[in-house]
Formats: C-alpha cells, structure tokens, sequence
C-alpha cells in the first residue's frame, strides 16, 4: 500500500516502470490535474511512462498513496 521509493530522481526523457508487487490492485495517476494515469493496474501488472516533467501522483484508489518524480 505504498510507492516504493516513494521519491525518485530521473532526467528528463527517461522510461519509469511501476510494478504493481502488491496484493490488491492500484494505479498510478498524476496529482493535479490527472495529467496521465496508469488505469486500474492489477497485482502483478506493470505500467510505464516516458518522464517529461517532476510531477506528484497518487493512487487514485487509495488516495493516501502518493509519490514523485522530481526532473533533474
Ligand atoms: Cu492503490
């Protein structure tokens, strides 16, 4: 029930990759303005995005879930 980690630090251009290693489903959702968003990802399902900019996301499933990516 959490990013881990929780920050990350890419450049700009880079592929993240989120693994969902959890028991439940989530997905993965930017914060303010629901930018882009993984969908529902199921346990065991991946989802990857191209970074163009840091951004805040969260689960929109459980909102307490929040992470981000900071562009250096
Ligand atoms: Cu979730």
């Amino acid at each position: 029930m959490k990013f881990q980690p929780a920050e990350l630090a890419v450049q700009e251009g880079d592929t993240v990759v989120w693994v969902n290693n959890d028991i439940v489903a989530h997905d993965v959702t930017e914060e303010s303005s629901k930018a882009w968003t993984s969908s529902l990802m199921p346990v065991g399902q991946s989802w990857s995005l191209v970074v163009t900019q840091s951004a805040d996301y969260y689960c929109s499933i459980h909102v307490v879930m929040k992470g981000k990516l900071v562009v250096q």
